[in-house]
């Protein structure tokens, strides 16, 4: 069966907070492959080009600023219907509804609120390939592309 992909960030506030061990425990013990992974610092361009589709909006700068507030682990994870799947796992967008109608969610476990929600997944397989190629060059190396400072 082929195997499908999905992009998972834990953003700034789930690193500041030391959420990434427990999550990763979860993201293994639901039988995911984390195929590659790597910390970068976003700069304010890099992250207004990712979350480009949100630019018109009015929480986009307070976005911006809050993902580029600190480091970032970005993952690739691998299983079959990953993208669903992940986006289960890390429940609603507001961190605080989750805590109510998901709490076994990622982001009610870690999350804050609408903004500070810990992670990111990627919402359809078009948006998995566009974020894995945003982050990863799609070579054997795994390099971090040149656009974001690898720690
Ligand atoms: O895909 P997902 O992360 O669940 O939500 P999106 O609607 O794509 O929004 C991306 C990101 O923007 C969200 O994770 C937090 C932030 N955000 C916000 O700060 N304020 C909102 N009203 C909506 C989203
Ligand atoms: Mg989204």
């Amino acid at each position: 069966i082929e195997k499908e992909r999905t992009l998972a960030i834990i953003k700034p506030d789930g690193l500041f907070g030391n959420h990434s061990d427990r999550i990763k425990q979860v993201i293994l013990d639901s039988h995911f492959n984390i195929a590659k992974e790597t910390v970068v610092q976003l700069d304010e361009e890099s992250a207004a080009t990712f979350y480009a589709e949100h630019s018109s909006k009015s929480f986009f700068a307070s976005l911006i600023n809050y993902m580029t507030s600190g480091p970032v682990l970005v993952m690739v994870l691998e299983k079959e219907n990953a993208v669903a799947d992940w986006r289960h796992l890390i429940g609603p967008t507001d961190a605080r509804e989750a805590k109510i109608t998901d709490p076994q969610s990622i982001r009610a476990m870690c999350g804050l609120d609408l903004q500070k929600n810990c992670v990111h997944g990627s919402d359809s397989n078009k948006s998995a390939e566009r974020e894995i190629a945003f982050f990863f060059k799609e070579t054997s190396s795994d390099e971090a592309v040149a656009n974001h400072d690898e720690l």
